[in-house]
């Protein structure tokens, strides 16, 4: 079966059966339904994937100065963990705060600190040392007294006795690196740290582990030209997303004899 268009007064003598005849206008107005449904469409995804974006924070709301803004939060059971930005920008925060639900009272504001010089843009939860306390890492980007340079660094905190006490404030830790991720890695106590680092000819994946009073590294992957998302997928091996000729692929690594290498199966 096929489609012919025709104008209204057009002669239709031609006709073939199994032929759907419409006429302009009628095409006209299919055509301007189906572009005004996708665009109902598009809004109505749009909106859904920012509801889901906004979801876990939403409960905070109320606990929130007028103008500020979530910048990353992780949730652990009755406490949040938030970085904010007060200011309203929504590039990086300047404010760590911590909030407790209160059955009666709802989410509450328990604590905060000014971290406004550190301008901080994510926060994770993890033990990393092992002691079962879980620490609050923030990765943020700035100089230090001995580095003058701004780049990505991530700064370590337990919240103890409704203080923050800094655990190991990051000065050096693989080079200069774009993202990083927790996850249990090594067959021991405590989590590590997975960055993604950056080296003169690309970037490599760098694990890290706590050992006595600060972080060593476990192993390092080879040279990729770009590498934009680890993740550890069960133990002892790393899911990572990098860029081959010009496609982004998966990869899985896994460490053999001190590096991280390819899993080939
Ligand atoms: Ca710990």
């Amino acid at each position: 079966m096929s489609l012919k268009i025709y104008a209204d007064n057009e002669r239709r003598t031609h006709i073939k059966r199994h032929t759907i005849i419409i006429s302009r206008k009628t095409y006209f107005i299919i055509t301007i339904s189906v572009l005004l449904l996708t665009v109902i469409l598009i809004v109505i995804l749009w909106a859904a994937g920012l509801d889901r974006a906004e979801g876990n924070w939403k409960i905070y709301k109320t606990s929130l100065k007028k103008g500020e803004i979530i910048i990353d939060a992780i949730v652990d059971s009755n406490t949040t963990y938030a970085i904010t930005s007060k200011a309203g920008r929504r590039d990086y925060g300047d404010t760590l705060v911590i909030f407790k639900d209160k059955a009666k009272d709802g989410w509450t504001r328990m604590y905060e600190n000014d971290f406004k010089d550190l301008k901080p843009w994510r926060i994770d939860l993890a033990d990393l040392d092992g002691d079962q306390e879980k620490e609050i890492i923030t990765a943020v980007c700035k100089s230090v007294h001995f580095d003058k340079r701004k780049k990505n660094r991530l700064f370590v905190f337990n919240y103890i006795d409704e203080k923050l006490v800094k655990k190991w404030t990051g000065s050096q830790i693989a080079g200069d690196w774009t993202d990083y991720a927790v996850g249990n890695f090594v067959p021991m106590d405590g989590s590590e740290l997975i960055f993604i680092r950056k080296t003169d000819s690309g970037e490599r994946v760098s694990v890290y582990y706590w050992y006595d009073f600060g972080f060593l590294l476990f192993a390092e992957s080879r040279d990729y030209a770009e590498i934009t998302d680890v993740s550890v997928t069960g133990e002892g091996r790393i899911l990572m997303t990098y860029k081959k000729t010009n496609k982004m692929q998966k990869l899985i690594l896994k460490a053999q004899d001190g590096r991280l290498v390819e899993d080939e199966k």
